[in-house]
């Protein structure tokens, strides 16, 4: 039976298209961190289900997704790429967590009072312990590092509780995932209301083609003050400016911001610049998303195998986590 040490463990969910801010914050660093360490990134699934996707919108979403895994450069040979529903024991460590985690623990959780908030008393169960599920998804690899937006650093100190309880009580098994943020830990969406997110269709797609980005970006939000074109701007408040920052060049950025204060550059041509940069670095994505649609069978295998040696990983620590708190090994 395989145990090979996992270092990283990182998940996204097939809810939709992948965007700008799910790229700088997370995937991005999930390829730079193959090159030195053992990764395993899952597609989320089981968590989708939160949100009562259409079935076969699912199946779509968590392939597309896996698409994009590769078109971004993630290497099936290196790190395992798969679905998380295609490892049981998820689902099956997230309930002995869930014996462990006291109700009043996860009321404190910010995404869920957001979510609930937004539902009215209709929120299920599922979104409630939506981040027991999530340390189960990092435990059951007992993996040390978890690359996250600014927005999962929350439900990563849970896990560490989580794992610290569940050693205390049975015995230690598990490390204590340490999160990773990346420079882009919190990517605003385009609209200034906070977190670029696909449910606030704030957002720019991964795979937008040029046309679009310019579209989007167009409509960006900018800063507040700068009601005329001869105004001075702050492009420290400014959001356009903050995404130059992520796809111009340095020099470029050094321009604009001088540009931006001395009124010399109008947003316009701020925005333009931006959305040419844009949808020039991420181009060669886009590309290689649309040849892998030629060859789905290449995403087919990159799951299957990935789910192969994370179900060899998961068994070895599930079964471990079975003989700690009395069930039959
Ligand atoms: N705006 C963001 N800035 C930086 N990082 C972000 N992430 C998400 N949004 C931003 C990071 O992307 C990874 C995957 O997160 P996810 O599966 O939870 O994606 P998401 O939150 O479902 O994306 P949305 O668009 O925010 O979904 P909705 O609107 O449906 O809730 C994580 O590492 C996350 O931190």
């Amino acid at each position: 039976m395989e145990t090979e040490k996992v270092d990283v463990l990182s998940g996204i969910q097939p809810t939709g298209e992948a965007h700008v801010g799910n790229y700088l914050g997370a995937l991005k660093q999930w390829v730079e961190m193959q090159e030195a360490r053992r990764c395993f990134y899952c597609i989320v699934d089981l968590h989708a289900l939160t949100t009562q996707p259409d079935p076969e919108a699912l199946r779509r979403a968590s392939f597309d997704l896996a698409r994009v895994f590769l078109a971004i450069g993630l290497d099936p040979e290196r790190s395992a790429l798969f679905l998380q529903s295609e490892v049981p024991g998820h689902a099956d460590l997230a309930w002995v967590f869930q014996c462990l985690t006291p109700m009043g623990e996860l009321q404190r959780m910010t995404q869920f009072k957001d979510k609930a908030g937004a539902q009215q008393g209709k929120v299920n169960v599922g979104l409630f312990t939506y981040p027991v599920l999530q340390a189960a998804d990092i435990l059951i690899y007992r993996a040390r590092e978890v690359p996250v937006g600014e927005d999962q650093v929350q439900h990563l100190e849970l896990a560490r509780e989580i794992a610290r309880r569940f050693n205390r009580v049975y015995g230690k098994l598990f490390p204590e995932p340490r999160a990773r943020l990346s420079r882009a830990a919190r990517i605003q969406g385009l609209d200034g209301s906070g977190k670029m997110s696909k449910s606030r269709n704030n957002h720019i797609p991964l795979l937008a083609p040029p046309e679009e980005i310019h579209k989007r970006v167009r409509k960006a939000v900018t800063d507040p003050q700068r009601l005329r074109r001869d105004d001075p701007g702050r492009p420290e408040v400014c959001n356009v400016f903050s995404l130059h920052g992520h796809f111009s060049p340095e020099a470029t950025v050094r321009e604009i911001e001088e540009g931006c204060r001395s009124a010399a550059l109008g947003c316009v041509d701020c925005k333009r610049m931006l959305a040419e940069n844009m949808a020039a670095a991420l181009a060669p994505i886009r590309e290689r998303a649309e040849a892998l649609d030629r060859e789905p069978e290449r995403v087919r295998e990159a799951l299957a195998s990935g789910a192969r040696r994370a179900r060899a990983v998961a068994a070895v620590t599930l079964e471990g986590v079975r003989d700690a708190v009395g069930l039959p090994v």
